[in-house]
């Protein structure tokens, strides 16, 4: 008997490969809740892509015990002056936490808390981001180039993403002066 074997997935030159990958990728025409300027998503061709996610579920969504990992990439963009960003989730089960690694490119990680206050990590090839639970996450591109990131998170957390499709996060981030800023909703 053979015992010792290959791995199920591999990441190289930033790519997920093996079986059970899923891969998805979320266009401007995707995503018509998530960005406050609503004259500047409308003159956006549909088909851009604002963001891709490749990930490996070993175990079937909701199996308590188990572990998700994916690879987010976000390409560089603005809506209006708000960078191109994930639609942003709480997990359906809320104390569920998640890691972020950051791979390449530049960017913010937004959270916002079950009272509504929401601040931003800065994200950097190397940076890791403990997300805890009831915590909405959700994170920008503020760079020009793509932005990639794993993701570590248990495969019973479920996403809910209505939560923020209608009351969104409390603050936006927006680009003013070249430069990332975190501000209220107007
Ligand atoms: C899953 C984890 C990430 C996101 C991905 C896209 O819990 O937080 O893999 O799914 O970054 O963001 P979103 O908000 O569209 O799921
Ligand atoms: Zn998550």
């Amino acid at each position: 008997m053979n015992n010792i074997v290959d791995p199920a997935i591999t990441f190289i030159n930033d790519q997920l490969k093996g079986a059970l990958i899923d891969r998805i990728n979320r266009k401007i025409k995707d995503l018509p809740d998530i960005f406050y300027d609503k004259k500047a998503f409308e003159e956006l061709p549909v088909e851009t892509i604002v963001y891709e996610v490749a990930s490996y579920f070993p175990v079937a969504e909701g199996t308590e015990g188990g572990l998700f990992y994916g690879i987010t990439y976000i390409h560089p963009g603005t809506v209006g002056e708000e960078y191109f960003m994930t639609k942003g989730h709480f997990h359906k089960i809320r104390n569920r936490a998640e890691y972020y690694c950051t791979l390449h490119g530049e960017g913010m990680l937004l959270l916002m808390n079950e009272q509504g206050e929401t601040w931003a990590e800065r994200m950097f090839p190397g940076s890791i981001h403990f997300i805890p639970g009831h915590m909405a996450h959700r994170t920008a591109n503020t760079g020009d180039s793509i932005l990639s990131f794993s993701a570590f998170w248990p495969s019973d957390a479920g996403h809910d993403y209505d939560t923020i499709s209608k009351q969104g996060f409390s603050k936006i981030l927006v680009k003013r002066n070249g430069h990332p800023e975190l501000v209220n909703r107007r």
